[in-house]
């Protein structure tokens, strides 16, 4: 902490620094909130170490080196979408949907009775959109989970799937997230906001949920007192205004409702799908962008670096810029990312690895449930060189 807070001390005193980002440096010394200008001067001026040094105080102070994951598994009920968005490996399948799934309640069921003698908390659901997955569908499929687990945390599905489930169901957005509530679902994850301004998504997602249904959807949840996720969408075709935008929307929502837990930021990935043509950014770029997250969504508790997207070793890096959660276990139930030409293919790390992965750069793991419970601090596990936990067997090793 003491070398952090020097550092920030060494930018204050820069006589060479720009005088807008030590305004920004002063600004995050002293816990105040930047502005909309401010934001998009940090992504067009500001250097890779300044938002080290500005995410990583920020991150200190709200988490010390705890590093959460959680122990989860996906489930797609689809890869077929009626949808046609332009970033999406998925929506190509529609014309050819005999090549894709389309999961019965009893598959999906299958799935989850794999992981009966694992340790696992959480079940995240989200796929294609299809007219057979519908209110009924999704409030029956949440009860028989709930029925078969109690504990299982459900997160599942994303305002693209609601909106076009409760408006086929005739209902408001308030009816529909109240039923499913009362079906069993615990939490919404993040997916589905790409980037709300419409002069962007109109032209990569044209036809799902607006931006403001997306946002107004999350509301209504978190006015039930439901906690959900955030994702943004970027490095396609958007500007940096268009990324201080969204955050600036999520910010305002999080003022309103403090709902949210956690933002996530998702590179666009250029594999196979109609965004082909477009480069991929740098890491250089994914790094600032997580930092200018930490430094913007003063409102909110985390960061999350989604390691099957950028890595394991993107996902060690961006603990030193603002992140301070890497998602779960996940098996490779998830398709979506490496459809896409994510980083990890099959996606899967056991307990051990990802343990390992945050103390090689000197953090501290910390298993949490969805709503960031703490549920083991893994900090003073030692291993040996055969990949074992030393000093603890009772608790079992998700396997890959
Ligand atoms: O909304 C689709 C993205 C999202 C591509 O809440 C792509 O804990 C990059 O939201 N390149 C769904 N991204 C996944 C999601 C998520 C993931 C992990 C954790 C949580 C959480 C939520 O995946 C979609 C879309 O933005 N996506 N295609 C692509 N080519
Ligand atoms: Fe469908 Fe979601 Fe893919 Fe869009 S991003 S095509 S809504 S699965």
């Amino acid at each position: 902490m003491t070398k952090i807070i020097s550092d920030l001390e060494l930018l204050l005193n820069d006589q060479n620094l720009d005088p807008t980002l030590k305004t920004i440096a002063a600004k995050v010394q002293a816990e105040e909130r930047i502005s909309f200008d401010e934001g998009v001067y940090l992504f067009e001026h500001a250097s890779i170490s300044y938002l080290g040094v500005l995410a990583n105080l920020i991150r200190e102070r709200k988490h010390g080196d705890n590093t959460y994951f959680n122990r989860n598994f996906h489930i797609e009920p689809t890869n077929v979408c009626l949808y046609t968005c332009s970033f999406c490996s998925y929506s190509r399948l529609l014309k050819k949907r005999e090549e894709g799934w389309e999961y019965t309640i009893e598959d999906m069921m299958n799935i989850v009775r794999q992981y009966d003698d694992q340790p696992v908390t959480e079940v995240h659901i989200v796929g294609g959109v299809l007219p057979q997955y519908d209110v009924p569908f999704y409030a029956e499929l949440f009860r028989t989970i709930k029925a078969h687990r109690p504990e299982l945390h459900i997160k599942a599905l994303t305002p693209v799937e609601y909106h076009y489930i409760f408006k086929k169901a005739k209902i408001s957005y308030a009816e529909g997230m109240a039923l499913m509530k009362d079906a069993g679902l615990d939490s919404m994850p993040g997916g589905g906001a790409e980037i709300f301004h419409p002069e962007i998504r109109d032209g990569i997602a044209g036809g799902k949920c607006s931006g403001e249904q997306w946002l107004e959807i999350h509301e209504e949840w978190h006015k039930l007192g439901g906690r959900s996720n955030a994702t943004m969408l970027y490095g396609h075709i958007e500007k940096y205004w268009h990324r201080i935008h969204h955050l600036d929307e999520l910010r305002k929502l999080q003022d309103r409702t403090g709902g949210f837990q956690t933002f996530i930021p998702l590179k666009f990935r250029n594999k196979d799908n109609a965004m082909s043509y477009l480069s991929e950014v740098n890491s250089i770029e994914d790094l600032k962008n997580y930092a200018i997250s930490r430094i913007y969504l003063d409102n909110f508790d985390h960061i999350k670096a989604y390691w099957p997207m950028i890595g394991r070793q993107m996902a060690q890096l961006s603990l030193a810029f603002g992140v301070d959660d890497i998602d779960g276990t996940i098996d490779d139930t998830t398709k979506i990312y490496s459809m896409a030409g994510a980083e990890e293919q099959n996606p899967s790390l056991s307990t051990y690895d990802l343990v390992r992965l945050i103390t090689q750069v000197n953090r501290k793991p910390i298993e949490r449930d969805t709503l960031y419970n703490v549920l083991q601090d893994f900090s003073d596990h030692i291993f040996e060189e055969d990949n074992q936990f030393k000093g603890y067997l009772e608790l079992p090793v998700v396997q890959s």
